[in-house]
Formats: C-alpha cells, structure tokens, sequence
C-alpha cells in the first residue's frame, strides 16, 4: 500500500474517494444499481479537478494536501449522509446557519449515528498512524519530486473541467433537489448551490400579489356567507402545537393498548381533519409556528425565524390584537433557539413564556417536561382569562422531540417486546407521554372553566419518523402499523383538530388542509375579517378544494391537492403521482397547471415578504 500511495497518491486517493461517494449513493439515492458507476462518472471529475491543481501548484506538500482533501470530502460525504437520514434532504452550505444548534440537538445526531458510517473515516485514521511511524517519516518528506507529467494533468484537467460542466449545466433547471444533486454528482451540486445566487431570482411585483390573484392560483372563491362564520365569537383561542405528532397515533391500539387516548376523545368528540398536512422547512417547530401565525408559506431556504424576522408581519397575534385581544406564547426551551426571540417580535406577539419562566424543573431533552409546561401555563390562562379580555394563547410542547428516548420515570405505558429499542417504539412511548400529559390540560382547564370559554386548535407540527431514518426491522414496524408500506404522503400527515364547546360536534372532515389553512379557518370562526390581510391558507370548513405546496421535507415543487401528491422530476413531465393512502375514491392526477400554480404561490409568498416593510428596531 505504501508504494501505491506514495508513487500514485492521485489514483489512490481516487480509489478512496469513489468509494466514499458510493456509500453516500447507496444510501441516499434510490437505484442502488447504479450506485457504483454513477459516483464514478458523476463525482470523479470534480475529485480530479481538485487532484490536478494539487499536482499544479504543490511541489512538497503533496501527500499532505491530498490528505487534507480526502479529508474534507469525506467530511461533506459524512454530513450528506447524516442530514440525509434524518431529513431527506441534501444538505447544503445553507443548513451552516443552524450550526450553532447542532450541540442542543446532539443527542439527536448521536442517535442517528451508525457506527458503520464512521468506517468512512477509517482510512484517515490509518493514513495519520502511517505518517507518523518513523520508517515513513523520509519517505514522505520526498514524496515532493514524484510528479504526475504536466500534460497528463492538464489532459485530464480539462476533461475534468468539461466533463462537470457538462453534468452541471443541463441540470441547473431541475425542481428536484435530490434529482438535481444525482444528475449533477453531489460535489458539483454542493459546488453549484454556493455559487450560484438563487436570490438572485427577481421578485414578482407586489402591487400584482393581491388576494384575488393569490385565489385564482388556488382555484378557490370565497364564500359570501361562509358557514361556521363567527360561531367562536367572543371565545379565548388556545393553540396546542404537539411536537412531533403524526396522524397514525390517532386510534392507533398496540396489542390492543390506546397510545393517545385523550388525543383520540378530542379528535372523536370534535371537528377532526385526518388528511392535513405539514407544510414547515429548515426551520421545523418553529416554521409551523410561524405559518400557522402567518398564513405564508416557509422561505426557499433557510428557517424563517432567520429569514423573514426583519419584516413587521401580517400574523394571527396581530389579527387578534385588532380584535380586542391579548396575546402570548409558551414553550418551555430558551427563546434563543431557533432564534425565536426575533420571530416572535416579527409576528407581534404581546408576550412569550419561555425557559426562564417554565424553570428548568422535570427537564427532558431541551427543557421542562410537557406537564410543567401545561401546569404553568394552565395558572397563566386562568389569570389571563380572569381579566376579562379574551386571549389567544400558544402552546408548543416538546417532550416528544426526536430521539424520542423519554427517561424511564416518564414512562405511562408497557411497549409490545417486538417494539422496545426501535425509534418506532421509542416514539410511541414519548407520545403515549405527551398524550398524558396532554389530558392533564384538558382536565385543568375544564376544571378551573378556561375550557368552556375557549376555542381549542390542536395539530402536529411536523413528521417525527422520517422515512428515510427507519432501519429494515422499524420500516416491518410501521408496516404493521399501517398495514402496508409507509410512505411519504403518511409522513408528513399530521392531525388538525378544531374544539369549542357549543361550536363543534363529533365530525371527521376529508377534504385537504395544511398548516397554512390555520388562520383563515380560526378567523372565520371568531367572526374576523380577514380584508386587508394577505393569506395563502383558506378556510377549510368553507373550502373543499385545496392545493398545498409543499418543500423542504418534499423536493421542491412537490405538492398536496385532490388525492394526490406529486413529486417532480426534472421538471411536471417526468415527476410521480403518489394517491394519497387510504383514499378510496379513484385520484385524479395533479396537472400542469396546478403545478406551475402552486409554485408561482411559494414565489408569490417568497415576494410578498421580501417586500414588505421592515420592522422597526428599538433604538440601542
Ligand atoms: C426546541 C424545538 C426543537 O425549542 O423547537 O424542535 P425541532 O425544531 O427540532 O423539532
Ligand atoms: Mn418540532
């Protein structure tokens, strides 16, 4: 190996690094019968353009500098294929900015950590034991006068060059990111997405966003006399954002044991929407917060408690203000995550509860458990309701936050053997405690009367069992759960349930709603007019048809509408209709047009917000 790698470092790194690229394949990419001779014509050329400058410019160093690539590449392979497992996405330079929080998720990058995936630093390891054994020592320091001929590089520079361009290029149009980055090769897509300036894209004029235009992309007219208009009226609004809570706990029994039960009375005594949809992006928790809050759709890239907390935005906490009301926001992990803190001020928030508030008593994970956060907060709403002007209320729960390893003294029920040391089972379990606690906020407040005088929204904020992060035994899991494979549409389904006393009844609804459908739906309840206020949700009691965006989670210009939910290819022609499971009515296909419209609305949002005036900074 010795002679090899000191006399040919360029194929033996080359060797090393297609290798590397071909676990990244496998695991990412979905045709597994490429996924040799693809990392060699797709990221070989840009491994090699790297090794051509090495031999360009490097006379002494050589050996180090091509452990400082193979490094680096292996590193980027590494973070690919973490991010990758957990979201389903290709990560990008753009994901940098959430860096600083990588330490409070730790526990959730450990748990997606295969050791197997560590071997990928292997050779590393062994390279660094090799150049510090004294025999070698010479030998490395006269690794410099082994050239490769000046021709034979600059040859295979140029088609190098040429042969990444060629993979570029013709693939820069591609909605698809995941298409997009195994067309291109993952180096040169890495390499593309840093330099090429997406925003750059101008941003359509915003005397033509009106809520007409934004209607007509949708296919939607609003009502004259909705139904359900005002039937709230009057009442507190309390928004439980649950983490992490899919569709699939709702009546889901394990060997015959209820995992949700107070989740399950709610959705069966009230309006219970079972196909609704989670539309959030970099941002997670907190992109549902601020769709929900908002009625636009999340930012390209980015959270956008990063992106659009510049800008005084139209929200729901406003609304309700102008309405008479009080506003204000609990969760139990510091404001600074998430950069919450700014998002809050973005949406005109009165007031938030957070760490500093909850305490750190009966801490899981980030912070207080799920019943601190509803006994603390249960004392505020009841004080807030004793003065006598109505509030709107958040809650954002967080005990069932992924790895989902809730301690033991947390534990309320007995998992099935089959299921204990899965993600599926630890799920369950943390859920079957958030559900707990969970009823314990419900009995509170029916107790002390805030119940009775409120309007209750519920929904999950996104997935928590990412398709991608099952092994083969927890993929069999979901399976029996289901009852047949899950899929991606099962992924990001997540339960909207609406509860009043005096205004709901026991009513599953069918029609297609996501987060963004939140605040039309509630303001039409409370009797709000919504003139004035540009939305992209709609109401959902008053609209059976919609059409739902979706990116982040999904490739771009995927999207929900009908039955159906379509993931481009390239581009419409060669993308996927997925029918929505469990739908037994025959689907119609999504068609081009609704397609294009549904991304001239993720445009139109993007624009709006971009344009909108900035929020006004208290002086220092
Ligand atoms: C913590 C919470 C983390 O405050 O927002 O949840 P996540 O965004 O990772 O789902
Ligand atoms: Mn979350």
């Amino acid at each position: 190996m010795n002679q090899f790698l000191t006399k040919r470092p360029f194929l033996f790194f080359s060797l090393l690094l297609i290798l590397k690229s071909a676990l990244a394949y496998l695991v990412i990419f979905e045709t597994p019968a490429s996924w040799l001779w693809k990392p060699l014509l797709n990221e070989l050329p840009f491994i090699w353009i790297l090794f051509c400058l090495i031999e360009f410019f490097s006379a002494k160093r050589k050996i180090l500098l091509y452990m400082i690539v193979n490094l680096l590449l292996t590193g980027l392979f590494f973070a690919v294929i973490m991010y990758y497992q957990y979201y389903g996405v290709i990560v990008t330079y753009h994901a940098l900015d959430q860096v600083n929080q990588v330490t409070a998720v730790s526990n959730s990058v450990f748990s997606l950590l295969h050791p197997y995936y560590l071997l990928i630093f292997t050779d590393i390891v062994v390279l660094i034991l090799m150049a510090f054994r004294n025999r070698n020592r010479k030998m490395w320091r006269n690794l410099g006068s082994l050239r490769m001929p000046k021709s034979v590089t600059t040859v295979v520079f140029v088609l190098s060059l040429s042969l990444c361009l060629f993979q570029v290029l013709p693939n820069r149009a591609s909605m698809n990111e995941i298409k997009k980055a195994e067309e291109m090769g993952i180096l040169n897509y890495e390499a593309f997405t840093l330099l090429a300036d997406e925003k750059k894209e101008k941003p359509v004029d915003k005397e033509a966003i009106t809520q007409q235009a934004v209607n007509e992309l949708k296919g939607i007219n609003e009502p004259a006399d909705p139904q359900f208009h005002g039937a709230a009226a009057g009442k507190n609004l309390i928004i439980i954002q649950m983490e992490s809570f899919q569709n699939f706990l709702i009546d889901l029994k394990l060997d015959g044991q209820e995992v949700t039960p107070n989740m399950n009375k709610l959705a069966h005594e009230n309006f219970y929407f079972n196909k609704f949809y989670q539309q959030v992006g970099q941002g997670n928790t907190s992109d549902a917060e601020f769709v929900v809050n908002s009625s636009f759709y999340v930012p390209p890239h980015g959270a956008a408690s990063g992106e659009y907390v510049d800008k005084e935005l139209p929200s729901q906490p406003r609304l309700f203000e102008a309405n008479g009301y009080d506003t204000a926001t609990f969760h139990t992990n510091i404001v600074e995550f998430w950069n919450r803190g700014e998002l809050y001020k973005a949406l005109g928030w009165n007031r938030y509860y957070d760490q500093q508030f909850f305490g750190d008593e009966d801490k899981i994970f980030f912070g207080s458990s799920d019943e601190v956060l509803y006994r603390k907060t249960s004392e505020k709403l009841k004080e807030m309701d004793d003065s006598g002007k109505p509030f709107y209320a958040q809650l954002i729960s967080l005990s069932a936050h992924h790895p989902f390893t809730i301690p033991e003294r947390k534990y309320k029920m007995t998992l099935p053997e089959r299921y204990e040391g899965t993600m599926v089972g630890d799920y369950v379990r943390a859920q079957n405690y958030a559900d707990y606690a969970l009823g314990q906020f419900i009995d509170t407040l029916k107790a002390n009367g805030v119940w009775q005088n409120s309007l209750i929204v519920v929904y999950g904020d996104h997935v928590g069992l990412p398709k991608f992060s099952l092994d083969s035994k927890e993929a069999g899991l979901m399976k029996e759960i289901y009852g047949r494979d899950y899929d991606y549409s099962d992924m990001i389904n997540i339960p909207l349930i609406i509860a009043g006393d005096g205004v709901t009844s026991p009513r599953t609804f069918d029609q297609v709603g996501g987060q963004v459908d939140v605040l039309p739906t509630v303001a039409n309840l409370m009797g709000f007019s919504l003139d004035g206020q540009l939305h992209f949700g709609e109401d959902i009691l008053n609209q059976p048809y919609n059409l739902l965006p979706q990116r982040y989670y999904l490739p771009s210009g995927s999207m929900i509408s009908g039955e159906v939910l379509f993931i481009p290819g390239n581009d419409y022609d060669d993308g996927t209709q997925y029918p929505l499971k469990g739908t037994d009515s025959g689907s119609t296909d999504i068609t081009e047009d609704e397609y294009r419209n549904a991304l001239d609305l993720l445009r139109y949002s993007d624009s709006y917000i971009r344009q909108l005036p900035d929020r006004e900074q208290p002086a220092e």
